[in-house]
């Protein structure tokens, strides 16, 4: 019989010793805040059409989603999930020039914000459709152990309101039942869209699923990035030693709208006062500062490369040329003479 991992109850501390790798995560957690708050600026300029999605306030999540995945494994990022994929191994080039709409992108100008991906690079291009990704992933590892590969995992990433899908249940029972090395980390961010918890589901917690399923299960407080890294970390090591499937339920409050054409004028006061509802970025260098782990002028260095960097993805990309309507050939991203032509 399937047993829960041990629950992890919400801790608000950050005073003990961090995670050993709590300064290479923040600096991710940084870069991505620092790219998405420009992304932001050129939106709110003009300069980039559609829509820009932020994570602002799940980079603890989404870094430790990115950072213990090897050679080999699979990622699964959603919307929110820069800090992630950063972690992960996609270039800022490839966010910059996707966003600006560049034919040298990996989607070659053809998306527009986050669907982007790099399938050879296991890094899979995301569905919008809710819940999709599980299947597509559990699909990736079945394919993966079919070819006789060993010591691979697989993370997908949801949010709370995506969990409430039928294609969140049909993936997650999939992966149980075929017992594939998966790790689903759930960010509830207390809203999907403007909806909030009490009119997405009605259980107590959404980590009791994970029984249901046949996952082991356990939850962690987004805002904290030691923690984040302790659980998530904990939980690729055991789909990786090749225990059931694991589910994580993070919590935290989405600190940006769903969108930026959203102003989230429905986040109550209220919610913005729960202890979730802090700032991870904050938090974690309250934390730096509090053991004293780097010094003041080491933290402004790190600023000002992450923001070197992302001015240097931005000004390629703007110089670089849209598609032609009549000149592409039009493949999807599986067509192997494109992914060959992004190598
Ligand atoms: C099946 C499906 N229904 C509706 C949508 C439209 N939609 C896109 S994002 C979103 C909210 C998602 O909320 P959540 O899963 O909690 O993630 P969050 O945006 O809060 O990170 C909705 C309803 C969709 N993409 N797919």
């Amino acid at each position: 019989m399937l047993q829960t991992a041990p629950r992890r109850k919400k801790s608000i501390a950050s005073k003990a010793a961090p995670h050993e790798r709590f300064l290479e995560a923040f600096r991710w957690m940084l870069l991505a805040r620092t790219l998405e708050e420009k992304l932001v600026s050129l939106y709110r300029g003009g300069l980039i059409t559609g829509g820009v999605y932020v994570g602002r306030g799940q980079e603890a999540v989404s870094v430790a989603c990115g950072l213990f995945l090897q050679k080999g494994d699979i990622f699964a990022p959603l919307i929110r999930d820069q800090a992630g994929r950063s972690a992960f191994g996609e270039p800022l080039i490839d966010v910059t020039r996707t966003y600006l709409g560049s034919r040298q992108g990996p989607m070659r100008g053809r998306d527009g914000n986050i669907h982007r991906g790099r399938p050879r690079n296991n890094q899979l291009a995301m569905i919008s459709h809710l819940g999709a990704m599980i299947s597509v992933t559990v699909g990736a590892l079945m394919a993966k152990r079919f070819r006789g590969e060993k010591n691979f995992v697989g993370l997908s990433c949801i949010g709370e309101g995506g969990m409430q899908t039928g294609s969140f249940h049909e993936g997650m029972n999939l992966a149980a039942v075929e017992q594939v090395p998966l790790v689903v980390v759930a960010t509830n961010n207390h809203y999907a869209y403007s909806t909030p918890n009490e009119r997405e589901f009605a259980c107590h917690d959404l980590v009791d699923r994970a029984i249901g399923y046949g996952f082991e299960g356990c939850t962690v407080d987004g805002t904290d990035l030691t923690n984040c890294l302790d659980v998530i970390g904990s939980a690729v090591k055991r789909a990786r030693a090749g225990r059931p499937p694991q589910l994580v339920v993070a919590s935290i409050l989405r600190l940006s709208g769903h969108g930026e054409h959203d102003d989230a004028s429905y986040v109550t006061e209220e919610i913005k006062r729960e202890p979730f509802a802090r700032d991870c970025l904050k938090v974690a260098e309250q934390t730096i500062a509090d053991l004293n782990l780097v010094d003041a002028e080491t933290l402004r260095e790190w600023r000002k490369d992450a923001a070197a960097q992302v001015d240097q993805a931005i000004s390629t990309a703007q110089k670089e040329a849209a598609p032609e309507a009549d000149e592409e050939a039009w493949y999807a991203i599986s067509t192997r003479d494109l992914v060959d032509s992004l190598e």
